[in-house]
C-alpha cells in the first residue's frame, strides 16, 4: 500500500494543475451537498457511524473529471452536515486487482478492526477484496491475500462487483451484484467466517430481464449494481441499482422477506423518480438507529462541460429512510440539515384560486429550502416555479397534481425551461405521488445550484439542472383548480464549501 500511494502521489503530482480552483468558479457547483474536492465523484461507499463519527467514502479520481482508475475518497462528519476530507483511503495497485480501480464497497467492523471490502477491477474484471483500517480509520492496508474470491460463480454473467456485507448468528454473510446473461440481475450470496475465506451459497434472488426494456421505469436490467440489504420497522428491502451493458439506469428495491439464504419478494418499487439522478445508493444505520442512505447524484451535461469545470458528481443530502404506512420506503433529508437555515421568510397560509399566479419575492435564490404544504382540489395541482429569470425564459417546475379522483396524485419535475443551454438533459422525470383523503402534499424542495431534491409525502426525486441566467433565481407558485396553502416557509442555506480544497487530502 505503501508503494502505491507513492506511485499514485507520483501521478497527482503530474497531474493537471488547477482542478480545485477551477472546481470552486464554477456557478453550477453546489455549497452545501458533499462535493469532491475536485475531479470526479460516483458512489457513495463504506458508510458508517463509527465512535461517533460518521465516515462516508467515495468513489473519487483526483486527477481528472472522468471515470478513470478510481480511488476511494474519504470525508467525516459529526453531524452529517458539515464534512472534513480525509486521506484517500484506497488508491489503485500499481499491480495486483485492483490495478485498475477500487470499485464500490461497504465497511464493517470485524471485532474493532475497520475493514473494507470493494471491488479491485483489472481489465474488465472486478473481483472482491479487503483493506483494514487504523483505529482512526485514516490509513489502509490492502490485504495480501486479495482477491479475496478468486473467481466468480460458474456461469455467463454480465458482471460481478459491489458488496453488501453484515454480521448474522456469528458469520459474515456476503451479496456480490451480479447478472446472468439472458436471464436478469442477481445477488450471489457468500459466506466466510473471517471476510477472507468465503463459501458461495447461492443467488439471494434473480430478476426477469425479458419482463421489461430499458425504455420501463421499473426494469430490473441485466445486472445488479451496489446491492444493500436491510431490514427496517420490520420488512426487508433489497436495493440496487438496474444496469444494462454499461449503462445506468434506476435505483429500485424489493419490499418482501430475507429468510435462510432467499429473499421473496412482495414488490418492486422506486427509489427515487430521478431515475438515474439518484443512483448506487447505499446505506448504514446510525448510532442513533436511523436508516441513513445517500446516494450520487450524476451530473446531467456533457463531457465537455464537466472536463471544462474541473469537478463532476455531487453526494445527496443525507436521508433518514423509514417504511411508510403504505409500505413503501419513505425518505426526507436529515433533520440536521436544518442547522443551515438562514433568513426564514413564511407566508402564513393562503389560498389561491384556478388559474393564479403568486411570486414570492421574498424568497429568491440558488441556495434555498422550500417547506411547504398544500392542499389540492380534485383535478387541479400546484407548480412551484424555482430557480426563474427575471423574464421568464429559464424556470424550473416541480408540479404536484391530483387525479379527478381525489385520491392519486402524480409528482413531476419539468426541466424543458430549466436551461437556455440546449446541450444539458432536460427530460422531465415524474413517478406517483400518494395523497390521503384531503389532498394534502407535504413538498419540501432543496435547490443547491446545479443540485436539486425534492421530498413529497415521503416519495423523492433528485436531480440536475443548470440554468444560464445569472439572475435565475425567482420563486412562485401557479394553481389549477382552487389550491390551499397551508404553509410556506423558506430559507437561505449557508454554504458549507466555498474555496479550493486539496485535491489529495
Ligand atoms: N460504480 C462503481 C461500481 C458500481 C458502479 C464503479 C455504480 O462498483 O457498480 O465506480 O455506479
Amino acid at each position: 500500500m505503501t508503494h502505491d500511494l507513492t506511485q499514485a502521489r507520483a501521478r497527482h503530482e503530474d497531474a493537471p494543475k488547477g482542478l480545485a480552483e477551477r472546481a470552486v468558479l464554477d456557478p453550477h457547483r453546489p455549497r452545501f451537498h458533499f462535493t469532491a474536492p475536485g475531479g470526479w465523484l460516483n458512489d457513495p461507499n463504506g458508510l458508517a457511524h463509527w465512535d461517533g463519527v460518521y465516515h462516508l467514502f467515495y468513489q473519487y479520481n483526483p486527477l481528472a473529471a472522468a471515470h478513470h482508475r478510481i480511488h476511494w475518497g474519504h470525508a467525516t462528519s459529526r453531524d452529517l452536515v458539515s464534512w472534513t476530507d480525509e486521506p484517500v483511503a484506497l488508491v489503485p495497485g500499481s499491480e495486483g486487482p485492483d490495478r485498475d480501480g477500487c470499485w464500490s464497497g461497504v465497511l464493517v467492523d470485524d471485532a474493532g478492526t475497520p475493514t473494507l471490502v470493494y471491488s479491485g477491477r483489472h481489465g474488465e474484471r472486478e473481483l472482491p477484496c479487503v483493506a483494514t483500517g487504523s483505529p482512526d480509520l485514516r490509513s489502509w492496508r490492502k490485504d495480501p491475500a486479495n482477491p479475496v474470491i478468486a473467481a466468480p460463480p460458474e456461469g455467463d454473467l454480465t458482471a460481478f462487483r459491489d458488496h453488501c456485507v453484515w454480521r448474522e448468528n456469528g458469520t459474515w454473510r456476503h451479496l456480490v451484484g451480479s447478472g446472468i446473461r439472458g436471464v436478469g440481475g442477481t445477488a450471489f450470496l457468500y459466506e466466510s467466517e473471517d471476510l477472507r475465506d468465503w463459501r458461495y451459497v447461492g443467488p439471494l434472488l434473480t430478476g426477469d430481464a425479458s419482463s421489461g426494456t430499458a425504455a420501463d421505469l421499473d426494469w430490473t436490467g441485466t445486472m445488479w449494481e451496489c446491492v444493500d440489504l436491510f431490514r427496517i420497522d420490520g420488512a426487508d428491502i433489497l436495493a440496487f441499482s438496474a444496469w444494462d451493458e454499461g449503462t445506468t439506469h434506476y435505483p429500485l428495491y424489493w419490499t418482501g422477506r430475507y429468510e435462510g439464504d432467499t429473499f421473496t419478494p412482495d414488490a418492486l418499487h422506486r427509489l427515487d423518480y430521478g431515475q438515474r439522478y439518484f443512483y448506487a445508493p447505499q446505506s448504514t444505520r446510525d448510532a442513533r438507529g436511523r436508516r441513513v442512505m445517500f446516494g450520487w447524484l450524476q451530473e446531467g451535461r456533457d463531457k465537455d462541460a464537466i472536463a471544462a469545470a474541473g469537478w463532476c458528481g455531487v453526494m445527496s443530502l443525507p436521508r433518514v429512510v423509514t417504511l411508510g404506512a403504505d409500505g413503501q420506503l419513505a425518505q426526507a433529508p436529515v433533520p440536521e440539515l436544518a442547522r443551515l437555515r438562514r433568513d426564514a421568510v413564511r407566508t402564513g397560509a393562503f389560498t389561491m384560486a384556478d388559474g393564479t399566479h403568486v411570486g414570492l419575492d421574498d424568497v429568491s435564490g440558488d441556495q434555498l429550502d422550500i417547506e411547504t404544504t398544500l392542499r389540492i382540489a380534485p383535478g387541479g395541482s400546484a407548480r412551484l416555479v424555482v430557480r426563474e429569470s427575471a423574464d421568464g425564459s429559464e424556470r424550473t417546475v416541480i408540479e404536484v397534481s391530483r387525479a379527478a379522483d381525489g385520491i392519486t396524485g402524480t409528482l413531476s419535475l419539468h426541466r424543458e425551461t430549466s436551461s437556455l443551454d440546449p446541450s444539458v438533459d432536460s427530460e422531465p422525470r415524474y413517478g406517483e405521488l400518494p395523497l390521503t383523503g384531503d389532498g394534502a402534499v407535504d413538498l419540501r424542495v432543496l435547490i443547491d445550484h446545479s443540485a436539486l431534491e425534492i421530498f413529497a409525502n415521503g416519495r423523492a426525486l433528485a436531480a440536475r439542472i443548470y440554468p444560464t441566467r445569472p439572475d435565475a433565481l425567482g420563486v412562485g407558485i401557479r394553481a389549477a383548480g382552487i389550491v390551499a396553502v397551508e404553509r410556506f416557509d423558506a430559507w437561505r442555506m449557508a454554504a458549507l464549501f466555498d474555496g479550493p480544497r486539496p485535491l489529495w487530502p
